[in-house]
Order: structure tokens, then C-alpha cells, then sequence
């Protein structure tokens, strides 16, 4: 037994109903859960975003496929990087890319699309620079529905595009940047009645928010989460997260929420050091992290209330820098990201630089998405393959 509703987190005003994205003043909405009958226990058994379904909004049988019980690793070797700043602490790498579409977007698209088929709709929907659009059309195969995509034409890595091809969606490109998409799949949804899946939708990000519990089950309530920051649904979700624990009396403190930012991208990040409670969108988004490629989050209203209460912060990187927090993450803990879930490694690597990160702290850094997704970056950054004729003293030649 769950009991909800969906709130403005604006105007505060409540809805029984669920099919609606937004509040009538435009506030973005949240599932409100007032009750609920907890029936698992932090006990470190994970098994997948459904162990938490006492906590999620959803009465039917869930359309999964095995979503979440991703790895939590301890990373030694980045340890070792922050202690040449003068900084001890512990650092865990949660890889959100072990997920079956290869990035976090699947906790979301489990209970989204469930939802979907729960409020009897024919078809979904979202913009997406390539994950979301890979994760939706993943799960609305399993549900049966019809999917739409619309991606910022050739700016989404290849992988990802291959995905939402294969999963049988209709995939259209528009000239023009991911911001744009959205404005314009938000119109079509209410056009067509397609169910949006886009992060503004709340139920989505209640699948996410299952982040939060699979790190308290597994090592307890650390002091500090870092992570990319796109259309900043994440960050609001894995808050959430956390606020919901506590509030059911199962753990008792909150992470720093703490959000990354590309530096051709960063509304989220500017926002917080000018102490705003809303940004400033970025008129032309640029960032080889093109997963993070986006200059009017739609849910930064969300994100920066989590970061400030949660006393967290936000950094931007370079591409450099977020290039060369994938080359460690590869070569030194074994970890495949794609760029944008390096830019968490990166952040966590300047925030210790700077004297932010402090002594003693526990950290988990979410990597968001697989190497796999952006193999045309990897060719870029690290070259092709060196090339010999057939036998062995041609390649000992370059060994
Ligand atoms: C790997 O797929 O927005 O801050 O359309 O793919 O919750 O948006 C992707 C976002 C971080 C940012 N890391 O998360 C999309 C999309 C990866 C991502 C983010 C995304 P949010």
C-alpha cells in the first residue's frame, strides 16, 4: 500500500490525477508519497530498482528488465589522486552503465513506461541526446507501445542512436540543439497524446531516485554523491532519494548532493555560484560530453534546491578535463564511461583541488553511462589501432 499525489513544488497545490507533466502555474511536479508499507530492508541484498517498490508509484506489474543492482566499486587509485591534494577520503564509483541499456535512464524507463501502460497509453515519447531515447525505446519494445524520438541531428554518439534504431522506434532528427527538441516534443505529446518520458515527467524520476537506496543498502548514507548534470532529473532524483529514507526512518542524514557541469554547458553551476535559485539558460550548448549537451535544464529549479539544502555545490569542467577523467577511470579502476559520467571523476578531482572536498569524507561518484556509447570519441581521443602486416615480427616490431 502507497499513497501519493503529485505536487507543485512551486504553489504546493496537489493532483489525485497522474497525467498531467506540470502544474497549472508551471511549477514542476513531484510524487508526494504521505504513506507507505515499507517492505524491504537496508540489509545490502540488492536485487534491482523493483526491491523498492514499496516506495514507487505504480499498480500494475512493472515492465522490467532487470534494471539497477548496478556495482558499487571502491576506487584505491583515485583515492591515491586525492591524497597527492592533501585530501583522505573515500571514494566509490556507483556504474550506472552496467544498467541493460547502458546507462541510469533505465530505472526511469522502467516505472515511466510502466506508467504508461498503467494510464492506457498507445505510445511515448521524449527528446534526448541518445540515452533516454536508447532506454525508452528499449522498454516500450518489452511493453509493446510505439516509441517517437527527437534528437539534435548529428550531435548524439552513435551508440546510443543505434540502440533506439534496433528497439523499433521512430527516430527523427531536427537542426537543432536538445533544448529545442524538447520544446517541441512537449507540443506533439499534448497534440498526439503520447506519453512524454522526458525527466519533467515525475514518475520517471521515481525510478531514479532508487540510485539513493541501492548506496544506503549497500554502504550506508555516505557524506558526499557527485554526479553529471544535464537536464539536472538525476541530482532531483537521487535527493529525493535520500529525503524519503529519512523521512520512513531508515537511515537518518542526506549526501551533499553535488552537480557537474561541462564549461560550454553550464546554466546549473552558474546558478549556484551566484547564490541564484534559478539559471540562465545557455543559448548554444557545446561539450564533446554530448550526453550533458544542454543549455536550459528543465528541472534546475528541482536540482538547486537539492543541492542548497543538501549543503552540496556544482563545478564545471573542461572537456579536457572530462577526457582525461575517462582516460583514469579506464586505465586505472577498470571503469568504461562515456564522457558526461566522467565529468563526476573530473568535478570530484577539482573539488579536492580546490579545498572543497573535506578530510575523512565517504564519496560516491555515479557514472551515468557505458564507454560503449561513444565509441567515435575513443577513436578521437586515443587514436585508431596501429596496423601491421600478418606475422610475428611485424607486430613484435611494435610491441
Ligand atoms: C550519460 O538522454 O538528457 O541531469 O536525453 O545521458 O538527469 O539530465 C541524458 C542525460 C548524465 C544527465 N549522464 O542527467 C538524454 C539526457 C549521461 C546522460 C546525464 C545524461 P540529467
Amino acid at each position: 500500500m502507497i499513497e501519493y499525489s503529485l505536487k507543485c513544488i512551486e504553489c504546493g497545490r496537489e493532483y489525485s490525477k497522474e497525467d498531467i507533466y506540470t502544474c497549472e502555474c508551471g511549477g514542476l511536479l513531484e510524487v508526494s508519497i504521505k504513506d507507505a508499507d515499507i517492505s524491504f530492508k537496508l540489509d545490502g541484498l540488492l536485487s534491482g530498482v523493483w526491491k523498492y517498490r514499496s516506495l514507487l508509484p505504480i499498480k500494475i506489474d512493472p515492465i522490467t528488465l532487470k534494471e539497477g543492482n548496478t556495482p558499487l566499486y571502491r576506487c584505491k587509485k583515485i583515492e591515491e589522486i586525492l591524497k597527492k591534494e592533501g585530501v583522505n577520503s573515500e571514494v566509490y564509483v556507483k556504474h550506472e552503465g552496467a544498467n541493460p541499456s547502458g546507462s541510469f535512464k533505465d530505472r526511469g524507463m522502467t516505472v515511466g513506461v510502466t506508467k504508461a501502460i498503467e494510464l492506457d497509453k498507445k505510445a511515448v515519447a521524449c527528446a534526448s541526446t541518445g540515452n533516454t531515447s536508447a532506454s525508452m525505446a528499449m522498454y516500450a519494445a518489452k511493453a509493446g507501445i510505439r516509441a517517437y524520438v527527437l534528437l539534435p541531428a548529428g550531435k548524439v554518439a552513435l551508440g546510443k542512436v543505434a540502440q533506439a534504431l534496433m528497439h523499433g522506434a521512430k527516430v527523427i532528427g531536427i537542426r537543432g540543439n536538445f533544448d529545442q527538441a524538447l520544446e517541441i516534443i512537449r507540443e506533439i505529446c499534448k497534440i498526439e497524446g503520447f506519453y512524454l518520458l522526458n525527466s519533467v515527467n515525475p514518475f520517471r524520476l521515481e525510478g531514479q531516485k532508487t540510485i539513493a537506496f541501492e548506496i544506503a543498502d549497500e554502504i550506508g548514507v555516505p557524506d558526499r554523491v557527485i554526479l553529471p548534470v544535464g537536464n539536472a532529473g538525476n541530482i532531483s532524483a537521487i535527493y529525493k532519494g535520500f529525503k524519503e529514507l529519512v523521512k520512513f526512518g531508515l537511515t537518518d542524514s542526506i549526501p551533499k548532493m553535488t552537480g557537474i557541469q561541462a564549461k560550454g554547458a553550464n546554466p546549473v553551476f552558474r546558478a549556484i555560484i551566484e547564490g541564484k535559485k534559478d539559471i540562465d539558460p545557455v543559448k548554444n550548448p557545446e561539450t564533446v560530453a554530448t550526453a550533458i549537451r544542454i543549455g536550459q535544464p528543465v528541472n534546475a529549479k528541482k536540482a538547486i534546491r537539492a543541492i542548497y539544502e543538501s549543503k552540496g555545490t556544482a563545478e564545471e569542467v573542461s572537456d579536457e578535463e572530462i577526457i582525461d577523467a575517462q582516460k583514469i577511470l579506464a586505465s586505472l579502476e577498470g571503469i568504461g564511461v562515456e564522457p558526461a559520467s566522467a565529468a563526476s571523476i573530473a568535478g570530484l578531482i577539482k573539488l579536492a583541488k580546490e579545498g572543497v572536498i573535506e578530510n575523512g569524507e565517504k564519496i560516491v561518484c555515479i557514472t551515468t553511462g557505458h564507454l560503449l556509447k561513444d565509441p567515435e570519441t575513443v577513436i578521437k581521443v586515443c587514436g585508431k589501432p596501429i596496423e601491421v602486416d600478418a606475422n610475428v615480427e611485424a607486430v613484435r616490431s611494435v610491441l
